[in-house]
């Protein structure tokens, strides 16, 4: 019997246990039909004169890892799970929930109306709506506090984040945790409650909590939700558990999971949940096979180098990494090292963790130590000349089939693989700094790269936890190209009337961790003066030129953080506004002959959105991304796109496509050449398409 034909719910009674198995793969969501099944499970076996007890279990995986996704947003179908968990929670016979694997949301809401709740050692339990851009919807902001008290609720809630079993028992949330026999010591639990009055958790007060503690933990939460509205809602809602009886408590909690689930944050949240999840599925590649790999080499040991070998070790990989000199070798081992020292000092992996990943990294000079690698990494400096000499040399020595990768972060890829003669076996891997924390991977597909390369891109990508944005060959590939028309907009901003405090600040209000400005200190202006002299050749002369505050800024050898000063300046590592900068902003703006207006945070935000939106179009154009869901998970996951916005593709289609093409026909007007709207966005905004539809050239 196949998945779809095994029925999602299932009762064996033995002993007079009823055994309840919910049987949904992959991950038991509680769809519309497991819900009828376990609401019909539980009733029947509460009026059954043989069961003297309910033990609700999983099969697969894991427990209910949750209300099923695919459902939001279309009419939900009865019976809805609070009504579920409701009659669970009023059985007169002891109901115990044996959870394995993820009880999360909805499932651990199951879990919450049972009466009891056994463990596996290695199961965590969560309620992560707030990361759907919801709350829990089926009592859990109102059982939760009951079992573990209020502050300990807001925490994960609010936070949405999983908890283990030993801290679930801690908390009260679980009464027992097993090692091994999970469904047979819930059954011996069951059975011991059985005859006696169940123990409701709706019928439990919330114990008593300091206000102070509660402020505070809001105000934290308020902080870190930077313009998401669930967890604040979270907080408002599961507050009420300790002032109104569990039914007037569920009308509100359910009010507003329906008011947060018809709202643009979820439906973004939602998108960019299950677009990380598309992104593996490649268009043309879905059926190519990676090529095996086990032992990767990293060239040079440098920030980028070190970072991707540490990313490497941490999976497991062992690592090769070769560097030109023993002074130069040392120089990265120490980097390596530090970087372990901070991993240990926080607590985030064990001495012995560390020693185990440590180990498998081997430092070697010379190319020669890779020649029995499956995949090279290069990390080298960022020149062409140097890159290519590189491929040159490699080229001979890497074995055949092994994929040679390169991270540059804009130089052309196809240029590059030229060099070695080996371009079917070259593809880019571009890191992003710190190369063992940030999640994107740009894989970049040159114009001869063989299918199983990039696909053998993508599989290490997954075996690194990356999230995977495969992309072709242009400068800045997608994240890199967005935020440089990001990042022009912000300054066409300040020779128009803003000042770089200002533009900061509203983008962090759009919702981005920190400001355009803030984060060119805390990178370097030194980078990008490189690459506009680099381009200056080539440079547009109709176009209106951004940099000219930047350049003015890097000729003072102000480069930054670095330096102490950039933008900013930087006192006792505090950010401060430097009236220096403020000046020369005035006087650029006077030689062009602007009249300086004040834009208001509304104005930038919607200037820098369409032009991210405009060169998303573009890039889509031009086949340089297969979808336009990569690109709202490169700008998310890449560079701090608020993922409630589910990206700026997807924003725009919530925002309105004709609203957008306005936008951008503004930003032409503004700025000239270079800004004209790009032909598939004016296609799509008069035709009432959708980026989504858009069919790459790509694929
Ligand atoms: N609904 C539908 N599909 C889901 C799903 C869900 N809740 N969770 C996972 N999937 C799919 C996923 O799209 C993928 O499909 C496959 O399962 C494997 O997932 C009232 C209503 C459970 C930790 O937020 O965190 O309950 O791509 O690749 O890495 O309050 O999935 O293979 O076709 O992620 O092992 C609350 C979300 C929902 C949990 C497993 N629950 N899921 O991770 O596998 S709101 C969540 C996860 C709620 C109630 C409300 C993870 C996981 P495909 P995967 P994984």
């Amino acid at each position: 019997m196949n998945d779809s034909q095994r029925p999602p719910v299932r009762v064996n009674v033995v002993d007079g246990v009823a055994l309840v198995l919910i049987d949904n793969p992959p991950v038991n969501a509680a769809g519309h039909a497991v819900r009828a099944g376990l609401l019909d499970a539980v009733q029947r076996a509460d009026s059954d004169p043989a069961v003297k007890a309910i033990v609700i279990a999983g099969e697969g995986r894991t427990f209910v890892a949750g209300g099923d996704i695919r459902e939001f947003g279309k009419p939900p179908l009865e019976p809805h799970l609070p009504d579920v968990c409701n009659a669970i929670e009023a059985s007169r016979k002891p109901v115990v929930a044996a959870l394995h694997g993820t009880a999360l949301g909805g499932g651990l809401e199951i879990a919450l109306a049972c009466h009891a709740r056994v463990l596996d050692a290695g199961a965590r339990v969560g309620l992560p709506e707030v990361k759907l851009g919801l709350i829990p919807g089926a009592g859990g902001t109102q059982r939760l506090p009951r079992l573990t008290g209020m502050l300990n609720a807001l925490d994960m809630i609010a936070g949405g984040r999983q908890v283990k079993a030993a801290e679930a028992l801690d908390l009260g949330l679980a009464d027992l945790v097993v090692d091994s026999g999970l469904r047979e010591r819930a059954i011996a639990l069951a059975l011991s409650l059985a005859g006696k009055p169940p123990r409701r958790t709706g019928e439990l007060a919330v114990r008593e909590y300091s206000a102070g503690e509660f402020e505070a933990a809001r105000a934290a939460i308020a902080k870190k939700a930077r313009g998401q509205i669930s967890p604040l809602k979270a907080v408002e809602v599961t507050a009420l558990a300790a002032r109104l009886p569990l039914r007037e408590g569920l009308v509100r909690e359910r009010a507003m999971f329906v008011e947060l689930m018809n709202g643009a944050q979820s439906r973004g949240l939602r998108h960019t949940f299950f677009a990380e999840r598309e992104l593996s599925r490649v268009p043309g590649l879905e059926s190519v096979a990676p090529r095996g790999f086990d032992s990767i080499g990293v060239i040079g040991a440098g920030t980028m180098g070190a970072g991707i070998a540490v990313a490497l070790a941490d999976a497991a990989l062992n690592v090769i990494i070769v560097e030109t000199s023993a002074a130069a070798l040392d120089a990265g081992r120490a980097r390596v090292q530090s970087t372990y020292e901070r991993q240990l000092k926080s607590g985030r992996i064990s001495e012995p963790e560390c020693a185990a990943r440590l180990a498998r990294m081997t430092f070697a000079e010379g190319l020669e130590a890779l020649s029995s690698c499956d995949i090279v990494v290069e990390a080298v400096f960022e020149d062409m000349a140097v890159k290519q000499d590189l491929f040159r040399r490699l080229a001979p020595i890497a074995k055949p089939g092994a994929v040679l990768a390169t991270n540059t972060s804009y130089l052309d890829v196809n240029a590059i693989a030229a060099a070695g003669g080996r371009a079917r076996d070259v593809i880019g891997l571009h890191f992003f700094a710190p190369a063992n924390i940030m999640r994107l991977l740009e894989i970049v597909r040159g114009a001869d790269s063989a299918p199983d390369a990039v696909a053998t891109g993508l599989a290490l990508a997954k075996r690194l936890g990356k999230i995977p944005v495969v992309c072709g060959v242009c400068d800045g590939f997608v994240g890199n190209r967005i935020l440089a028309a990001f990042r022009q907009q912000a300054e066409f901003a300040l020779e128009d009337g803003a000042l770089p405090h200002e533009v900061d600040a509203a983008m962090e209000a759009f919702g981005f961790p920190m400001g355009p400005f803030a984060v060119s200190d805390l990178s370097g202006l030194d980078i990008g003066w490189a690459r506009r002299k680099r381009l200056a050749a080539s440079r547009d002369p109709g176009a209106r030129y951004a940099s000219r505050v930047a350049d003015k800024l890097c000729e003072m050898g102000r480069f930054g953080q670095k330096t102490g000063a950039g933008w900013y300046l930087y006192e006792n590592g505090k950010r401060v506004n430097d009236p220096l900068v403020e000046k020369l902003i005035r006087d650029v703006s006077a030689e062009l002959g602007i009249q300086r207006k004040a834009n208001g945070a509304d104005a930038i935000q919607r200037n820098i959105r369409a032009a991210m939106v405009n060169e998303g179009a573009r890039i889509l154009a031009e086949g340089i991304a297969p979808r336009a869901l990569d690109i709202d998970m490169a700008l998310i996951h890449g560079f701090g796109y608020p993922a409630w916005r589910g990206g700026p593709m997807f924003e725009a289609g919530e925002i309105g496509l004709p609203t957008i093409l306005k936008d951008v026909e503004a930003l032409h007007e503004a700025s000239g050449n270079g800004w004209e709207p790009a032909p598939l966005l004016v296609k799509l905004a008069r035709s009432g398409g959708s980026f989504a539809d858009a069919k790459s050239s790509m694929n």
